[in-house]
């Protein structure tokens, strides 16, 4: 017997890129995440330029967030976003560390979950300036599930060296 079909849910993915021309690899994977399957591609924020988090020394980051709607489960989501990140030539070498492109899935409805490959909300999404302040610019309403409206995680953190591009 065949499974139930699942019902489609609004996700939000979070793009960052610090190596081999930014703002490419972030337009490439909006465009790649246009054409995954089983999702419909909803909107882009604007690009930010951020500075990095995590060891000194790495170029600035570019992020951007997209909005989707998709029938995909979550770890099929996963897939997806990782199999992007390996097409864009990703090398895992240090936490944090620079990298030409990671795509966190940020939230998934109104979904917590934690496993061993997938934590959602993701675990930095209340925190992190460069990823409130996209999401922010999509969708000021979204409750983040355990943390509150975005509008006001954004409005509480520090932005400072973060500029529009
Ligand atoms: N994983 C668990 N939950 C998720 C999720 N919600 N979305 C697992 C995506 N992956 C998730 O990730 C490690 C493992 O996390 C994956 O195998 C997956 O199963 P990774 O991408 O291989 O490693 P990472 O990205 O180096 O580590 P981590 O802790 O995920 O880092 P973040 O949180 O992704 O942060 N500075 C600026 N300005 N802008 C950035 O975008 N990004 C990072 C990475 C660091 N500094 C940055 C930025
Ligand atoms: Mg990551």
């Amino acid at each position: 017997m065949r499974a139930a079909p699942r019902a489609p849910v609004r996700a939000f993915i979070g793009i960052g890129a610090n190596l081999d021309d930014p703002v490419a690899q972030v337009t490439t994977a909006l465009d790649e995440l246009a054409h995954l399957p089983a999702t419909r591609f909803v909107a882009a924020s604007p690009l930010y330029r951020t500075p990095p988090m995590g060891p000194p020394g790495q170029p600035a980051y570019v992020n951007a967030v997209a909005e989707v709607v998709t029938t995909l489960a979550p770890h099929a989501l996963l897939d997806e976003l990782q199999r992007l990140e390996q097409a864009h030539r990703r090398v895992r070498a240090e936490r944090w560390g620079p990298r030409t492109l990671d795509l966190d899935l940020l939230l998934y409805g109104d979904l917590t979950l934690v496993d061993e490959r997938l934590s959602i909300p993701h675990p930095g999404i209340a925190c992190r300036a460069f990823v409130l302040l996209p999401l922010a610019a999509l969708a000021p309403e979204i409750h983040v599930p355990g943390h509150g409206c975005v509008r006001e995680l954004a409005a509480a953190v520090d932005s400072a060296g973060i500029s529009r591009l």
